[in-house]
């Protein structure tokens, strides 16, 4: 379907061992003949082998000056990443030798490739669906193990498999309302609207919980905000340094020591956690810690789990109580901290002040008590999410399954008003067709421009 033969470099630019060129592109083998010698002035055979590495020098095709020791892999259409013939060239890393194998490549006859062009070749040829091609960047820029897993679980059609089920479920229905517009005089009644509606209500129960599943892949995406709080001087910042393993906040005996949010990612088992460690919060005359404080207060609302921290070698005061009633709402872990030292209270009476969905003791300055919380952390945010899914739904995704669902309950209403089913099937070609935006089958050209634009040359 394409004419031209695209090239580019696949890896990052910078210094490195290997550096990958790829050729795609039915004039791939002419190319990689003009500029590839097996040994001195000795060209590829011409029934090259594909799959098959050779080893070699590429030269510039007008000089026939060496440009680089290279191996070089071919690829017979449609046995590709693209589908069509194709080559990978290894050459050495660097800044120039990359770029020397490429420029041969282009004097060769090949064209500089656009972002994601690969990719979209793929697509075009039909080796993957735009799910698939989306996990391809989704692997690339993997944060965490969990998204990089889902990503993978992705492209190995996951989500191409979990739209089709519902597209062929809907395609079913809509066969036979077809069926009983063509045939009208029939006595039986070919599917009966109560039933209709029925399936038509499981299929939008199916499309909200795929629709639901976004907000647990945003959290995979961005990490879970987790904020730590509590009075000044009870161990918060040395509670983040211990999660961090590193001495990123300032830590000292003074209270007041932080004054503003400081927030951190780092993984646990795997999944993205952002941490944010606040100022104290008290009451205060000093305006910057009085803004600090604020920020603390703020920052309450946007985590989805709190770490209260109290500090067992100092008797509970005003200040904890005051903290404990702005966590009402609040999915909390109450952390006893210092609990290396003797205890100035009873731990029942920390949890009288809040009601703690768990509780562990810690000491962030012996670094005690830090797995149990890690685990509390996981077990409290992630396993409660439920994501049983191998794909990640991302915002574009998730906007095509509520027009989709949209489209679905016009049905549902069009089929309680009694209209004719012309109607009905009207409203579910619209919703087979939303579903093909997300695989790719019915996709606007500028969203496929778009998602494309966003890949790196050579993808
Ligand atoms: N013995 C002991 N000391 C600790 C522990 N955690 C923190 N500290 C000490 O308590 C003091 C205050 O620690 P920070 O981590 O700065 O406390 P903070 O809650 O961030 O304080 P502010 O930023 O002022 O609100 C420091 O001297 C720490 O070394 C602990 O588990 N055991
Ligand atoms: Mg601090």
């Amino acid at each position: 379907m394409y004419t031209d033969t695209i090239a580019a470099i696949a890896t990052p630019v910078g210094k490195g061992a290997l550096a990958v060129i790829r050729v795609s592109g039915p004039e791939t083998f002419n190319i990689v003949r003009k500029i590839f010698r097996v040994g001195k002035g000795k060209k590829l055979p011409e029934n090259l082998k594909e799959r098959f590495v050779y080893y070699g020098f590429i030269v510039d095709p007008e000089t026939c000056k060496v440009q680089d020791e290279v191996t070089l892999i071919f690829y017979r259409a449609p046995k590709s990443y693209t589908t069509e013939d194709m080559a990978e060239i290894i050459c050495h890393g660097g800044f120039v030798s990359p770029q020397k194998v490429l420029s041969a490549c282009i004097k060769a006859g090949a064209r500089l490739a656009e972002p994601g062009e690969f990719t979209k070749r793929a697509l075009l040829g039909g080796r993957v669906d735009l799910t698939e091609a989306e996990a391809v960047l989704d692997v690339i820029e993997a944060r965490s193990d969990r998204e990089h897993e889902l990503a993978l679980g992705q492209l190995s059609g996951g989500l191409k498999r979990k739209i089709q089920q519902i597209a062929d479920n809907l395609r079913e229905v809509l066969m036979l309302i077809e069926a009983s517009i063509d045939f009208p005089e029939e006595e039986i009644e070919i599917l009966h609207p109560q039933k209709a509606q029925e399936r038509i209500k499981l299929i939008i129960k199916e499309i909200e919980e795929l629709a639901n599943s976004f907000s647990s892949t945003k959290v995979i995406r961005e990490g879970i905000p987790i904020a730590i709080v509590g009075k000044p001087n009870v161990g918060k910042s040395s509670l983040l340094n211990a999660l961090l393993k590193e001495e990123r906040a300032i830590v000292t005996e003074l209270p007041g020591t932080t004054r503003d949010t400081i927030e951190e990612e780092i993984t646990i088992h795997g999944y993205p956690v952002r941490i944010i460690d606040t100022a104290g919060i008290r009451k205060t005359d000093d305006p910057v810690e009085k803004i600090g404080v604020e920020r603390s207060i703020k920052k309450l609302g946007k985590a989805q789990l709190v770490l209260f921290v109290v500090d067992i070698s100092r008797p509970l005061e005003e200040e904890d109580s005051y903290i404990a009633s702005l966590l009402k709402d609040k999915e909390v872990i109450l952390v006893i901290n210092k609990s290396d030292l003797p205890p100035a209270f009873d731990t029942e009476d920390a949890l009288k002040l809040v009601n703690p969905k768990a509780m562990v003791r810690t000491s962030a300055k012996l670094h005690q008590g830090i797995d149990q919380l890690q685990q509390l952390i996981i077990d409290l945010t992630l396993s409660k999410q439920g994501i049983q899914n191998d794909f990640l739904i991302n915002e574009r995704h998730f906007d095509v399954l509520v027009k989709a669902k949209q489209a679905l309950e016009n049905c549902i209403e069009t089929l309680e008003s009694g209209l004719s089913n012309e109607f009905v099937a009207i409203d579910l070609k619209e919703a087979l067709n939303r579903l093909g935006e997300i695989t790719g089958e019915t996709t606007p050209d500028d969203i496929l421009n778009m998602i494309f634009s966003r890949f790196c040359i050579g993808k």
